[in-house]
């Protein structure tokens, strides 16, 4: 079965990418040896979020499983760039696949230099633009108002030609708009969706359950949320489009790409089994051959429109 697909200029192996931060590379390298490199569970892998400077993170608690899926508020915590550069990127450097590394601003000269400094690394395939998380304080949310991330990408857009891939949040009414601004500001892809917005209670303090007081849904619970913001995103840019949301199996990977995405992400599912890809892709292609497909470019949901409603 031919699970080739080409994003933004990259050729990869299978559609299978991780989502941003929900899988450690070092803890993986430790629990699994060479074999995580000899059967690496992501086509491409994309790096924890990284800012200009080093984060602590949010206070804890900061992850709590839910009926569905969790919801985190982890809050960026990473090295900073000079960090990120001498003391990550060399573990990522040893993946087999190509490496994109998500980046976050709370400014466009902070988006610029981070933009600048890891663009320049040959080690880097791609970078993903984080505009849409909703864990931190930043102030401004680029990814919530369309003429910001178009800001943001003419901004950004000359310092590289590697693929900028910018990453949706889902709390806005019209993503679509927010894909056609990142397109239109010369974006490569986009991918969606990030967590959505969410409170847990604490039962024994009846206050928030978060150390920050919310926190980011994620998992089964978002998935039907995410094939509908990414079916619309498809219909409405030419670029192309990453799904992300709950993908637990095969079935809910081809649902994504049924709806036009032309690749998708698992992010929650490798929490509970950081090898859940590796059968989630096998699963894909079975199910694929079932349908009577050779390769995911004979997939009729590909032709799938959006409507307006
Ligand atoms: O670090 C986080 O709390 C976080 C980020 Br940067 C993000 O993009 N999405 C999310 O759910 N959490």
């Amino acid at each position: 079965m031919d699970l080739s697909v080409e994003i933004a200029g990259l050729e990869l192996e299978h559609p299978v990418l991780n989502g941003s931060g929900t899988f450690d590379v070092a803890a993986a390298r430790r629990a699994f040896g060479d074999a995580l490199l000899a059967e690496f569970p992501f086509s491409a892998f994309v790096s924890k979020t990284i800012t200009p400077e080093p984060r602590a993170g949010n206070p804890p608690p900061r992850i709590i499983e839910t009926a569905a899926g969790m919801i985190n508020s982890i809050g960026l915590p990473n090295k900073g760039l000079e960090g990120f550069l001498t003391q990550d990127l060399p573990l990522l450097a040893e993946l087999p696949v190509p490496l994109c590394v998500s980046v976050m601003g709370t400014s466009h000269g902070e988006f610029e230099r981070l933009v600048e400094g890891v663009a320049a690394r040959r080690e880097v395939a791609a970078l993903e633009l984080n505009v849409s998380c909703p864990n931190v304080e930043s102030g401004l949310i680029v990814g919530e108002q369309a003429p910001e991330t178009l800001s943001l990408l003419h901004a950004v857009r000359p310092i590289t030609d590697k693929a900028l891939i910018v990453k949706l949040t889902p709390n806005v009414a019209d993503p679509a708009s927010i894909a056609r601004a990142a397109e239109e500001g010369g974006a490569d892809a986009v991918s969606l969706i990030n967590t959505l917005k969410a409170t847990a209670i604490d039962s024994r303090t009846l206050g928030p359950w978060h150390g920050a007081g919310r926190g980011g849904l994620s998992g089964p619970a978002v998935h039907h949320v995410a094939l509908e913001q990414v079916r619309m995103v498809a219909g409405a840019v030419s670029i192309p489009v990453i799904g992300i949301g709950g993908i637990e199996s095969g079935a809910d990977a081809l649902s994504f790409l049924a709806a036009r995405a032309a690749a998708v992400a698992v992010g929650t599912a490798s929490f509970r089994d950081p090898l859940a890809a590796v059968r989630i892709r096998a699963e894909l292609g079975a199910a694929l051959e079932e349908a009577g497909l050779g390769s995911i470019s004979d997939l009729p949901g590909r032709m799938v429109r959006s409507t307006s409603t």
